[in-house]
């Protein structure tokens, strides 16, 4: 089965390719060859999941799952959320980070999650999935692996943020992970 991964970003087609089994391989958008980029004007994490799978099953007409992800937290009322990866305008992760630090200064409720949610279309059907996880924003940066927001956010239950830990451990309770686990399921038992 021929199956893409609509995301242009490389940290998440790891992510996910450490976790899907290996009878479940995907193409990236760079392997078929697609270079632009696709504007996400939804205002809910499904909306905008959907739009980057419709957008590249109208041009394939191929099996395909999108993710859209965010960090939502709460003494910033849900910011960035679906702002996640253009918070601060630049695209930085750095910057995105520096401006989330900045506005939590004296917010004392450091309570967020990480959202994803998957759109899949298969057959020319849309299946949704989604993975979160609980957890605060440190005051500082912790660590320097993963992506994003990884070295502010620390998962409930532990002291580590998802920059200080290994990708597996990462991955063993992430939002993503969580998403990819039900994605998995799904064709698993479909038998694709
Ligand atoms: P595609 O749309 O091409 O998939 P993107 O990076 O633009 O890539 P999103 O619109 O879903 O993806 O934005 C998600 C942003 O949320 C991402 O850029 C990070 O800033 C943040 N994010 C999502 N998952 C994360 C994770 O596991 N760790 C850290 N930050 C994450």
């Amino acid at each position: 089965m021929e199956l893409i991964f609509a995301t242009h970003n490389q940290h998440k087609l790891e992510e996910v390719k450490q976790m899907l089994p290996q009878n479940i391989q995907f193409k990236s958008l760079t392997e078929i060859n697609f270079h632009d980029e696709i504007e996400e004007t939804g205002d809910t994490f499904k909306e905008n999941a959907r739009i980057k799978a419709q957008t590249i099953y109208q041009k394939t007409g191929v099996h395909v799952f999108a993710d859209d992800s965010g960090l939502v937290i709460e003494g910033l009322n849900g910011a960035p959320g679906v702002y996640s990866a253009r918070y601060a305008g630049t695209g930085k992760s750095e910057d995105n980070i520096a401006k989330v630090l900045e506005e939590m200064k004296g917010i004392e409720n450091r309570k967020a999650y990480f959202i994803a949610v998957f759109c899949l279309i298969l057959n020319g059907e849309e299946h949704f999935f989604e993975g979160r996880v609980n957890g605060t924003i440190s005051t500082e940066i912790l660590g320097a692996d993963g992506f994003g927001y990884d070295p502010i956010f620390i998962p409930e239950g532990y002291t580590e943020s998802f920059a200080q830990m290994t990708a597996e451990q990462k991955n063993s309770m992430s939002h993503r992970g969580r998403a990819v686990e039900q994605l998995n399921h799904y064709l698993t038992n479909i038998n694709v």
